[in-house]
């Protein structure tokens, strides 16, 4: 038999055509027939069989108890959590219990749709998540520039002539903040029609096989490249912003702000040469359309706020925003957006020790573990993950390990007992991959083309599981704060009547029917318009059509235009552009960080799958032969590489593809510390490199991590220290 879905393991949402026989899967192969995947697929879909026949996953809550795991009912653990968390809340106050969303969070429709209600049962100023360990900055800059976190502009790459990357490697991780499955086709396709793919890196990536042209930049330098790219189309007057001039705003503090960042400072700190820049600003500024794209590497920095501020200006002073080829905002057929701005969703209240802002409700993850081990009014004395695993993917792992074992009470949602959850008191695993039905909520909002399908699920899972969906939805129940007021009662009231029979089905079926494309948005789309009903027929999914404009109609600001120069970036920039470090006082042994994901990674979680960690040990420290040859440095060899937090030991790999003066090691490795359930994991363990990654290096504009350019050490590991190990 055959089953259609999508894959929801990363942001690329491919089309997986499934054999099965009913009780197995026998074979996953891409889905030619998917509008947007076209039968692409990377070696991880296949590995959704191996979590789906997993045993090292949970199946049922478990209780953590001197003597080990032991299993619980639904029930048992449902009360155990109302009665630890809820005496600890009156006690403590809310905020005492801390929330951590992890990345599976936004692939997950059940939980989408039911964890905006568990927050506001927590009622916690306590709430953390991978945001920002991730994509913060993006929000940051949107929310400022465009009125809304949300409003996050997608590289239109099948129509652009022009796409200039940086710090993103789509080439291994399929694309992120822009869902285009099969990029490799799709970047290949620019270079047919005579244009040109460009990348900013500090690593010669997979990516920059598919390129035409490589530049290598110091990490953490890119605000002084960017900065120098619209500089000089400013000062050459190639600055065409064309129609967006109406609705664009303070266009001269814009262009004073950056009046000092010549491409000749930009070379001094970005090792980038100025006549480099120039030429690539022209041609991107002359270039029939062009889009700059910068993920992962370019915001996870210390100035990732202000690259994604450089970023969308470059865009928007080219006049490649929101035009066919630029980058463009889509129209998905669920709207995720509201009406209501987040533009003052900054500042309201601060984190207890070190003082930094909330943004849109999220305190920065990098202060989780400090708020939990300085005592005090106000500690986070309990702790709820959500699909995370913060151990091993937000800096300075080992600190927030600690933490956890001083908490006093913490719950995992989690179908894996790991390096985070093997420390919660219970742990509720949801139904997951091919048993539940799917609708991509959020990455149907970044795809390169308005897209919507319905995935239902291949196995149901039996009547002792439970959803995330579900699982939420008890919990909120039990930890709505009482209440003594008639309003709240009132609403108590309503949740009982109606909030408490939905499902994420009726949710996406009321979203379909009210969106853009929704049988309730016009008499006409009575007969035409989608709901559930109609999305379930097309078992490929539907293609709604390529990106169309939507400025200024979309902008969120007060004014409805574009900020070009929002004081708080302008303000920063300045501070940034008068103290900018250089890396070239460094000294001998000590480098540059930078990260990796690898093809059949997927952050920390899927090496449990045999298929996916079987072969080469990838969790290897990359080091250019110059730098390794002075210091006698042999390729394999074992060294130590360190910073102010910690120190692990890894394999060396020397290679011509990274930067000198750069070192660079995957994360969401490190399973050999004890306590685990992941038996292939374990044996394929490598070390986390987030135990050597400072909670206390962030982006200061907008609190997110700043894994990228922190300086470490490497050294050759003490003799008694490989002997200890066996090594
Ligand atoms: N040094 C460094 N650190 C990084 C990064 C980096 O590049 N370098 N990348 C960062 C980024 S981009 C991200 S997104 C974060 C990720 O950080 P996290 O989200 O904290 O970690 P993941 O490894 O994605 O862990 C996902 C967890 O969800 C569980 N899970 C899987 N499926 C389901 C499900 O259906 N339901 C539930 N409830 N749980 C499920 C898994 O068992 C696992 O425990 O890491 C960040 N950390
Ligand atoms: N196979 C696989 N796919 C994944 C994931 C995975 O773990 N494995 N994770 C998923 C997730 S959660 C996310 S968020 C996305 C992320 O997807 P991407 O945004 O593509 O992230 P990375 O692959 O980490 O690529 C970041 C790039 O930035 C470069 N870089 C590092 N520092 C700097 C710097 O200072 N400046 C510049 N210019 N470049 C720099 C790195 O060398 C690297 O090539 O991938 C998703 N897809
Ligand atoms: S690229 Fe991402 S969505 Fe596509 S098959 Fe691989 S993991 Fe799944
Ligand atoms: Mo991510």
């Amino acid at each position: 038999m055959k089953h259609f879905r999508s894959c929801n393991l990363c942001e690329a949402i491919c089309g997986l055509e499934i054999e099965h026989d009913g009780q197995r899967v026998r074979s996953i192969k891409g889905d030619k027939n998917d509008p947007l995947s076209r039968g692409h697929i990377c070696p991880k879909a296949v590995a959704l069989k191996d979590i789906h026949e997993d045993p090292d996953r949970l199946k049922h809550p478990v209780r953590r108890t001197v003597g080990g795991w032991e299993k619980i009912s639904w029930r048992q653990a449902f009360d155990e959590i109302e009665s630890r968390l809820q005496p600890l809340r009156r006690k403590h106050g809310n905020d005492a219990v801390a929330l951590y969303l992890g990345n599976p969070t936004v692939h997950s429709l059940g939980a989408l749709t039911f964890i905006g209600s568990f927050k506001k049962a927590l009622a916690t100023k306590s709430l953390f998540a991978a945001t920002s360990v991730d994509q913060l900055p993006h929000h940051f800059a949107a929310s400022l520039m465009f009125g809304h976190a949300l409003l996050l502009p997608v590289p239109d790459i099948d129509r652009s002539d022009f796409i200039l990357i940086l710090g993103a490697n789509p080439g291994a991780s399929n694309g992120s903040l822009m869902t285009a499955p099969g990029i490799a086709g799709r970047l290949e396709a620019i270079r047919k029609r005579g244009g040109k793919v460009v990348v900013v890196d500090p690593r010669r990536t997979e990516t920059v096989r598919l390129a035409d042209e490589h530049l290598y930049i110091r990490p953490g330098s890119d605000v002084l490249f960017l900065a120098a790219m619209v500089h000089v189309i400013l000062v050459q007057g190639l600055d065409r912003i064309g129609e967006l001039a109406s609705w664009t705003v303070n266009r001269d503090a814009f262009r004073d702000a950056v009046q000092a960042a010549s491409p000749a400072v930009a070379e001094r700190h970005t090792g980038v040469p100025a006549a480099s820049i120039e030429r690539l600003a022209g041609d991107f500024a002359r270039s029939k359309s062009a889009v700059c794209y910068g993920r992962m590497g370019l915001s996870t920095q210390a100035h990732g706020g202000l690259c994604q501020w450089l970023v969308n200006a470059l865009n928007i002073i080219t006049g490649n925003f929101d035009r066919p080829g630029g980058a463009m905002f889509t129209l998905p057929a669920v709207d995720l957006i509201g009406r209501k701005s987040t533009m003052g969703n900054r500042g309201r209240w601060t984190s207890r020790v070190r003082g930094l802002p909330e943004f849109d409700g999220e305190l920065p993850v990098s202060v989780l573990a400090e708020e939990m081990l300085v005592e005090g009014a106000g500690q986070i004395r309990a702790l709820i993950t959500h699909a995370g695993n913060p151990v091993l993917s937000t800096p300075n792992g080992r600190k927030l390990e600690t933490a956890l074992q001083g908490l006093d009470f913490m719950v995992s949602i989690d179908i894996y007992i790991n390096e985070t959850t093997r420390h919660a008191d219970i742990i509720l695993p949801p139904a997951t991959g091919l048993e539940v039905d799917h609708y991509d909520l959020i990455f149907n909002m970044l795809a390169i083309r308005n897209v919507a399908k319905f995935s239902p699920a291949l196995f149901v899972p039996t009547a002792d599981r439970l959803h995330d969906w579900q699982i939420l939805k008890e919990l909120s129940r039990r930890l709505t704060p009482p209440t003594d007021t008639a309003l709240g009662w009132m609403k108590h009231a309503l949740w009982r009547k109606f909030v408490s029979r939905w499902t994420p089905a009726r949710m996406l079926n009321l979203g379909l029917g009210i969106g853009p494309y929704g049988i309730w948005r016009s008499w006409a789309k009575l007969r035409s318009g989608l709901n559930l009903k109609r999305l379930k027929k097309s078992v490929h999914g539907v293609d709604l059509g390529a990106l169309r404009p939507r400025a200024p109609g979309i902008l969120m600001t007060k004014n409805k235009k574009i900020d070009l120069a929002p004081p708080v970036f302008v303000e920063r920039f300045r501070e940034v552009s008068s103290s900018f470090l250089s890396m070239q006082n460094a000294e001998p042994g000590m480098f540059r960080l930078i990260g990796r994901r690898q093809l059949r990674d997927n952050n920390s979680w899927m090496h449990n799958s045999e298929r996916l960690v079987k072969g080469k040990n990838r969790c290897t420290v990359m080091m250019h032969p110059d730098d390794a040859a002075p210091l006698g440095f042999a390729d394999q060899e074992i060294v130590r590489v360190g910073s102010r937090v910690g120190a692990i030991d890894l394999p060396l790999a020397i290679s011509n593809d990274v930067m000198p003066g750069v070192v660079c090691i995957p994360h969401g490795y490190g399973h050999n510390r004890p306590g685990t359930r992941l038996a292939t994991a374990e044996a394929h363990g490598g070390e986390s490199v987030n135990d050597i990654t400072d909670d206390q290096v962030i982006d200061e504009l907008t609190g997110n991590a700043a894994f990228s350019g922190q300086w470490v050490r490497v050294s050759a590991v003490p003799a008694e220290s490989l002997e200890r190990k066996g090594i």
